[in-house]
């Protein structure tokens, strides 16, 4: 899913790229050498030099290509500044702290990180409401699709199968109706459909990921 962002983006700006996989169970050296301290996808490899962490990445992306395409991030400072308070609020309240320890664990731990997703989803709905004019995000379509756009749908783009995975609904139109028709919107724009893994893929994909942090977390 932090690839995804990174896809995203370069679609979004019209920058032709190699997608290189990775096995996250058996890491290239490749891998290990471009990102030594967190080992982790994606990184961009621009030149020959690499780039790690996803947000890190967009903001270079946006930056290297200022000309091309249209812009990821506002221009106006304090608008970049709103920008980048949710992208830190995506990244750590609504993956790391909650949707992804959600995903790896089981019985009342799950339960406790679900709630706390619960809460995080209402913060940004009503942050959300203040931060677009007239309390929704519209028009969406591939000519303005922007930075908050990208973790949007990197994070909840295949929310019907984190639902599937969690017995649960939620992305639910009735507590979040800005992030629902947020996410069905861009889930209809072609950029956005290009990068959104089949469900059938992604669905043993996320099993597997968790299976294996839970049979770590029990030895
Ligand atoms: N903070 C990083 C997180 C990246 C991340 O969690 N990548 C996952 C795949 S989505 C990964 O490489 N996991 C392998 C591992 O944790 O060993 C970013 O934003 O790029």
């Amino acid at each position: 899913m932090h690839s995804k962002r990174v896809e995203l983006a370069l679609k979004i700006k019209g920058i032709p790229y190699e997608h290189v996989e990775e096995d996250l169970l058996n890491k290239s050296t490749l891998l290990l050498q471009y990102n030594p301290v967190y080992k982790k996808v994606p990184v961009l490899v621009h030149n020959g030099k690499p780039v790690a962490e996803s947000l890190v990445i967009l903001e270079y992306i946006d930056e290297t290509w200022k000309s091309i395409g249209p812009p990821l991030l506002p221009e106006d400072p304090f608008n970049r500044a709103q920008v980048r308070f949710w992208m830190n609020f995506f990244q750590q309240q609504l993956f790391e702290d909650t949707l992804f320890y959600a995903t790896i664990t089981d019985g009342e731990a799950q339960e406790k990180h679900i709630k706390e997703l619960f809460e995080k989803l209402k913060l940004l709905e009503e942050g959300m409401k203040g931060y677009f004019p007239n309390g929704i995000r519209t028009p969406v379509d591939s000519e303005n699709l922007r930075l908050l756009d990208i973790l949007v749908c990197a994070t909840f783009g295949s929310y019907k199968v984190q639902e599937e995975i969690l017995a649960k609904k939620i992305i639910d139109p009735e507590k979040y109706p800005l992030i629902f028709s947020w996410v069905t919107a861009l889930n209809e724009v072609a950029v956005v459909k290009e990068v959104n893994p089949p469900h059938e893929k992604l669905l043993p994909l996320l099993l597997s990921v968790r299976n294996h942090n839970l049979k770590s977390s029990a030895a």
